[in-house]
């Protein structure tokens, strides 16, 4: 009666019409993990914007009358789960939605969509990289990437990091606000492994979860982790099987993929590991670390 019977959340992200990003990824994943998706758009693309000649339909006006009717309904979310903007303009919109209908219960997870590969996206403009640094500091959880870290932090890209740079990274952008970092697709020092590191503010720990590295760049594979770990907490998962159900559902997409010759920019073929997200909890190989955050 007092909650919703099914969790809701409102995704916050563009329509990509093909290349398996945003929207198109994240309503399948959430709702394969019994959660209901209510999408308020940013902008529609033809494909995401690393298709040359894609168009693009910036939505900010229409976001504000939308906004409106959902207060007017008095609709509440258990999470707002932000990502990719699609102007300047609109980060203050998210702002003020999230002020709006944040309450002690609400988790906000903000996903600073900026970039990949040390390049700012084509869409994505220096204002919006300020922007979203104020955007973070509103997020209960935050899900970078290594070079939307550097973006966030205004420090110059560099791919080899040890892990005193992480930690120090984790820290700082903990720092601005949020309780939870996650720095997602951190290389490992063999080339054999990537790694999510995260830190949780409020006990202090600091997880790692690793999978094997395949020489591939799938779109899309940062909204299908933060998807997972936004659905995963919301099942009442803790932290550290989130991160790891969430590494390992993004790299079995990966596996799927990989073997088919050339298409990378269609995304990981989703539609034949979305069944392995109903199944219980798999073995885990989450690590506790043994770093202090003072
Ligand atoms: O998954 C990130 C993403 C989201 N939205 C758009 C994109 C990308 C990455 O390329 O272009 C429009």
């Amino acid at each position: 009666m007092f909650s919703n019977p099914v969790k809701r959340v409102a995704a916050i992200h563009d329509m990509s019409g093909f290349g398996r990003v945003s929207l198109t990824v994240i309503i399948p994943i959430l709702s394969s993990m019994g959660i209901q998706v209510c999408p308020l758009p940013t902008a529609i693309l033809s494909t995401h914007s690393q298709y040359e000649g894609f168009e693009f339909v910036d939505l900010t006006p229409n976001m504000q009358p939308i906004i409106d009717h959902w207060k007017r309904l008095k609709l509440h979310f258990d999470a707002i789960y932000s990502g990719f903007l699609g102007s300047a303009a609109q980060i203050d919109i998210v702002a003020k939605f999230i002020d709006d209908f944040r309450d002690e219960k609400v988790m906000v997870v903000v996903d600073p969509v900026l970039g990949d590969n040390g390049k700012r996206y084509t869409p994505i403009s220096e204002d919006m990289v300020t922007e979203m640094q104020m955007l973070v500091k509103k997020a209960d959880i935050i899900t970078p990437n290594l070079t939307e870290v550097f973006l966030l932090l205004n420090e110059p890209y560099t791919p080899k990091v040890n892990h005193e740079q992480i930690r120090s990274y984790l820290l700082r952008l903990a720092e601005m606000g949020p309780k939870i970092v996650m720095i997602t697709s951190i290389p490992a020092t063999d080339d054999q492994h990537t790694s999510v590191i995260a830190y949780n503010r409020e006990d202090g720990r600091f997880w790692k979860v690793s999978c094997s590295y395949l020489p591939a760049a799938f779109p899309g594979t940062g909204d299908t982790f933060a998807s997972v770990i936004v659905g995963s907490i919301l099942q009442g998962d803790s932290l550290p099987i989130a991160l790891d159900r969430a590494v390992n559902f993004a790299s079995l997409g990966v596996r799927a993929t990989f073997g088919y010759p050339g298409k990378p920019l269609e995304g990981i073929l989703l539609e034949r590991i979305l069944p392995s997200l109903s199944q219980a909890v798999q073995p885990t190989s989450y690590q506790l670390l043994n770093w202090s955050s003072n």
